[in-house]
């Protein structure tokens, strides 16, 4: 803990950092306490560098953990089940997946078949540079290397299903921001055969119903194909260009090129991914009418309409023209996203139909979507807009708790307590 706290910023850390211990399973560390008792893969980063203020040890362990169940072409998952919970802990379980008939999953492990924003790289970078052992440092990073690059040679060559620089989602939960209006239309278009898939003993209330038969329905056909490269490219019907699992992916690679450096390999080939997805995004997910990015639908070949936070990703870019970065950040500070919303950044434009304030990714503040966001911008040298996030998601966890996410209005906690990212992205705040 820095010595240079507050007492009331003492008292935040300390909170924050019993509630990792107490989510800690040995190996890894249980997304929330009995809503996601396993490892997710997008919040395991963030539990990572939270634990590298706290447990540095732990980071690694933490990390080290979530690539165990990384298939062979390099896909790592979205969840790492804990097998050793009851068979029901989550729904869906490992049942649904059935990895462990897919000869590219690993033997002893049981996954999911879909993966989550690619932010590893980024935290892995991060982690080093906080690191007091640097030698030791330097050691693991030239241990996750390998499995890093695996990640981003997977996600270039099996998900650039359009061909366009960019790689695409073919899941709502592999954008992390599972039920954002943003994907309501090509969720909508998904035909469902009769039967009902919503399993009785599902018991959390978001989402549900039909949207949530469509998942479930979404991953039946990615199992069946054997979850293919050629079948996710050519039949598979939810396929979305995203700004945030994009531009996630760009601040992994120039991450990536550093970690190469540091580890004595080559920088080139993710320095060349980088610039192909910067040029894509400008390319294809710009949308200059609104003056920001929207998601692409490869199914149709057009931008999708709500703009949500996602569409604040490309912050994450340090090339963004000086043009776009401006156009982000009025949009950012306007009455859609800042102006009424007490506490930004709201997940969805709150002038937009599908608005939702209580609806999980549908209006809500979250704090992973506030901490990439601010990390943005302060890349940019844009201290206005991080020291508002800072404060605001300070603001929210002081009155709230680590609560899974809150009110964009009068920042009431919502949806799970004890969250864990939202413990660990305020300890990596805090410093
Ligand atoms: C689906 C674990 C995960 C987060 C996601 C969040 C939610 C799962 C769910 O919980 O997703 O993977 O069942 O709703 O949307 O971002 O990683 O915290």
């Amino acid at each position: 803990m820095s010595s240079r706290l507050s007492g009331d910023e003492t008292a935040l850390w300390k909170a924050a950092a019993r509630v990792l211990d107490a989510n800690w399973t040995g190996t890894a560390t249980a997304a929330s306490p009995g809503l996601y008792p396993h490892q997710w893969s997008w919040d395991s980063a963030f539990i990572s560098l939270g634990l590298a203020r706290h447990r540095p040890e732990r980071a690694q362990t933490e990390l080290l953990s979530l690539f165990r169940g990384q298939w062979s072409d390099g896909m790592l998952p979205h969840i790492v089940f804990n097998t050793s919970l009851a068979r029901h802990a989550f729904f869906p379980g490992p049942e649904l997946w059935r990895s462990t008939e897919q000869p590219a999953a690993p033997r002893g492990v049981q996954t999911s078949g879909l993966t989550q924003p690619p932010v590893h790289a980024l935290v892995a970078l991060r982690l080093h540079e906080c690191a007091t052992d640097g030698e030791s440092s330097r050691g693991f990073l030239a241990r996750l290397y390998p499995m890093l690059a695996a990640q981003h040679r997977y996600l270039t060559t099996a998900r650039d299903l359009g061909s366009s620089g960019l790689i695409a989602i073919c899941h709502p939960w592999e954008s992390g921001l599972d039920n954002s209006p943003a994907w309501d239309r090509p969720l909508g278009a998904l035909q469902l055969p009769p039967s009902a898939y919503a399993p009785a003993h599902r018991s959390r209330a978001l989402p549900t119903g039909e949207d949530y038969d469509r998942y479930v329905r979404l991953v039946a056909l990615m199992r069946e194909a054997g979850y293919r490269p050629g079948y996710l490219r050519d039949s598979h019907p939810f396929a979305v260009e995203d700004p945030l699992v994009n531009a996630t992916f760009l601040a992994s690679a120039h991450a990536l090129a550093e970690v190469a450096r540091i580890v004595g390999a080559d920088p080139a080939p993710h320095l060349e991914s980088a610039q192909r997805v910067h040029a894509a995004l400008l390319d294809r997910l710009w949308d200059a009418d609104t003056g920001c990015f929207r998601a692409r639908d490869l199914r149709d070949d057009r931008l999708l309409p709500v703009i949500t936070a996602g569409s604040f990703g490309p912050l994450l870019d340090p090339e963004l023209p000086a043009a776009h970065v401006r156009n982000l950040v009025d949009l950012l500070l306007s009455a859609r996203f800042a102006g009424a919303a007490g506490y930004p950044v709201p997940t969805c434009d709150i002038q937009a139909p599908a608005f939702d304030r209580g609806g999980y990714w549908r209006g809500p503040t979250w704090i992973s979507t506030n901490w990439l966001i601010w990390y943005g911008a302060l890349a940019h040298g844009l201290p206005v807009v991080a020291d508002l996030l800072y404060g605001s998601t300070m603001r929210l966890v002081r009155q709230s708790g680590f609560r899974e996410f809150f009110d964009p209005f009068d920042g009431t906690g919502r949806g799970s307590h004890d969250y864990s990212w939202s413990a660990a992205l305020v300890l990596d705040l805090l410093g």
